[in-house]
């Protein structure tokens, strides 16, 4: 491989990156990309704002602007966040740009003639009052598989599964909430089925896909294929540039992936390069698995129709999740990049987010776990290594890496593991398991502490000399190393571990088998790692938590309809459990005299644990189980302090029903 075309699946621009977005691909991806970079492999990183689709339109529409104004918003926000993160693209467009447009119809007219697009009568829900299609989240009602309510013309959050417009049950019109008609509509299909036994063939015999990429892919295609619909009637979109096809677009998804095209186009442009010989040589996505189907599925098939080498990697990151709930944005349970950087540095959220699991298996982000890896791992490991290596060296030898003779077993046996570890690394780099590769980087470091305790510097400089020597000559070629393998995961830590040590070009991987020569003089070293404090981690915690309280005081408001309907009983608080990471949430153990409930409660301020150990904490429950923030409950407090102080001491009797 001498070229290589790297994409991340392209943000929505219609909101913020967040810290699920990171994790699951543009993080690694730009781990790969600095890589390979360093190992001299001519890379094309590209990625662009995806600015088409219902949700964009909609919330334009709610705002009263134009989708333009509404992308370009979250396009520079976006756009601001991942280059805060140090993702180092070479071009970073957005799909609204006039050359995607260009780059997106000619694809579709291809297929097209080429027989690969049909023409299909359909009926479709149409809002008369709007006089318009209600494509996609225009329309709401409910869903046909599950009954859940608020289910979207394309989705049903409830259940998960994929819908059309026509199939809500009571569908509502999402800007006029008028019950739309039906009506036909002509619409252009893609003859996905008929890529079936190609795709087959093509996944099975595809031996970089990952594996879990690879058995989603290989269950879809076993499931049969369907022909996809391709355009939408709908003005926010790229044309379908065929005559007769006014008022209609191409459906988002059947553009979106043009969009690595057109950004590496314009790179082109700008450069006077040409992209292609990177596509051709190798070309890997980066991906969330939520759209695993889309690029294993769809994207090649479409490519297939069209003629074109298909992509010879797809990784796709798993999902994150956030104090072990589910991440939300609509809810806010969500920390958003740029909030992040308010506190803390990218560098210690890539380590993090990299370290804490393989990129193949979801993930939780917790402020206490977060905390611990900084702490023990970054600051008493690396960071300690590093400081009493480059502080040792600084006051013992003049700042000067020292002399090496007369190795000993123990030397020989840690030189050793230094110059293994490099090619470790790789393979695991290579093989897309970034996690791996950091462990290895950990570890040697842990080793290299080890390493420095047994051979006690501090004594034998004294006493013999010539060990404290090879020790820290041995342990600046650790340190050196360690700088240059942290590059693609940490590249501003790193920097600052090799400027520390006075090394310019660096930035490739063959200096690693490089040695420091004695007599290199380092410069003053500065501490690298902090420790995170824990009012730091509190703060934090406070903050999304915040958001939790919120939905609880919702649920405390209820109306005298509701309040005629629920089983209301008084019930005794027998025992609270902390619910971890969280200052507020508790579990309530709750005695309702025929049983015991588990109960979420949200203040945690009302309850003393005092008074829960003498029984004392009397409050109504609502028996209405639910699950809150991936606690089950089984019941809702429905009590504030006031009323609680109060039933305790009218002395209510447990388990009476209230009404
Ligand atoms: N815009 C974002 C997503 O579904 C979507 C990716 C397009 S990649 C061509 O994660
Ligand atoms: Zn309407």
């Amino acid at each position: 491989m001498d070229k290589l075309f790297i994409t991340c699946a392209l943000p929505y621009a219609n909101g913020p990156s967040h810290l699920g977005h990171l994790r699951s691909t543009y993080i690694p991806a730009d781990i790969y990309a600095r890589y390979n970079r360093m190992k001299g492999v001519d890379v094309l990183f590209v990625c662009a704002t995806d600015e088409h689709g219902t949700p964009i339109a909609v919330r334009a529409e709610e705002e009263g602007k134009s989708p333009l104004e509404v992308a370009s918003r979250y396009y520079n926000m976006i756009k601001e966040d991942l280059d805060a993160f140090n993702i180092s693209f070479d071009n970073f467009t957005r799909t609204s740009d006039p050359q995607h447009y260009e780059i997106a119809q000619k694809f579709f007219l291809k297929l097209y003639e080429k027989g690969y697009i049909y023409e299909k009568i359909i009926k479709q829900p149409y809002c008369e009052d709007c006089e318009r299609f209600l494509p996609d989240r225009y329309v709401e009602g409910i869903c046909p598989h599950c009954r859940g309510e608020g289910a979207r013309g394309d989705h049903c959050e409830t259940c998960g599964r994929h819908l059309e417009p026509i199939q809500l049950l009571e569908p509502k019109c999402l800007i006029c909430n008028s019950k739309p008609e039906i009506k036909e509509s002509k619409q252009y299909f893609f003859k996905l089925s008929h890529f079936q036994d190609q795709l087959e063939t093509w996944i099975k015999g595809n031996s970089k896909l990952p594996p879990n990429v690879k058995n989603y892919a290989l269950q879809w295609i076993k499931e049969g294929l369907k022909d996809w619909i391709l355009t939408r009637d709908m003005e926010w979109g790229v044309p379908v540039p065929l005559d007769g096809a006014e008022g209609k677009i191409i459906y988002v998804w059947g553009e979106a992936f043009l969009g690595y095209i057109s950004s590496a186009a314009q790179w082109s442009q700008d450069n006077n390069l040409s992209w292609r010989g990177y596509w051709d040589d190798t070309a890997v996505h980066f991906i969330g698995k939520d759209i695993i189907y889309h690029h294993t599925i769809f994207w090649p098939a479409l490519l297939m129709g069209y003629g074109c080498k298909l992509p010879d990697a797809i990784v796709a990151g798993e999902y994150l999740s956030l104090e072990g709930s589910k991440m939300s944005t609509s809810k806010n349970w969500v920390i958003w990049a740029s909030d992040f950087l308010k506190n803390f540095e990218a560098d210690i959220l890539r380590y993090y987010l990299v370290i804490n699991a393989p990129l193949t298996r979801d993930t939780d982000f917790s402020w206490d776990d977060f905390q611990r890896r900084v702490n023990d791992e970054l600051a008493d490991v690396l960071g300690n290594f590093l400081h009493r290596t480059f502080s040792f060296t600084k006051r013992f030898f003049n700042g000067k890496i020292p002399e090496v003779s007369n190795l000993d077993e123990l030397d020989i046996e840690f030189e050793n593991k230094i110059k293994k570890t490099p090619q470790k690394v790789a393979d695991y780099i290579e093989n897309y398991k970034f996690r791996e590769g950091l462990v290895e980087i950990i570890k040697l470091a842990k080793l290299g502490n080890k390493y420095f305790n047994d051979k006690e510097p501090w004594k034998t400089i004294k006493t013999q000399p010539e060990i404290a020597s090879n020790c820290l000559y041995l342990c600046n070629q650790l340190a050196k190393n360690l700088g240059v393998m942290l590059t693609p995961y940490m590249p501003s830590k790193s920097l600052n571990i090799l400027e520390t040590m006075n090394i310019r070009n660096y930035n490739r991987w063959d200096v690693l088998s490089d040695l420091i020569p004695s007599g290199h003089e380092i410069n003053k070293p500065k501490p690298l790692f902090s420790k995170i404090d824990d009012e730091v981690i509190e703060k934090q915690k406070e903050l999304l938590y915040k958001t939790l309280e919120g939905e609880f005081d919702m649920k405390d408001i209820i109306t005298i309809d509701d309040f005629a309907k629920i089983d209301l009983r008084v019930g005794k608080v027998i025992g609270a459990e902390a619910v971890k990471g969280s200052k507020n949430l508790l579990k309530l153990m709750v005695d309702i005299k025929d049983k015991n409930l588990q109960v979420v409660a949200g203040i945690a301020k009302n309850y003393s644990p005092e008074d829960i150990l003498n029984e004392k904490v009397v409050v109504l429950v609502n028996l209405e189980p639910a699950k809150l923030f991936g606690i089950k409950s089984e019941g809702m407090i429905l009590a504030t302090e006031k009323s609680m102080s109060i039933l305790t001491s009218k002395n209510a009797e447990i388990g009476e029903k209230i009404k």
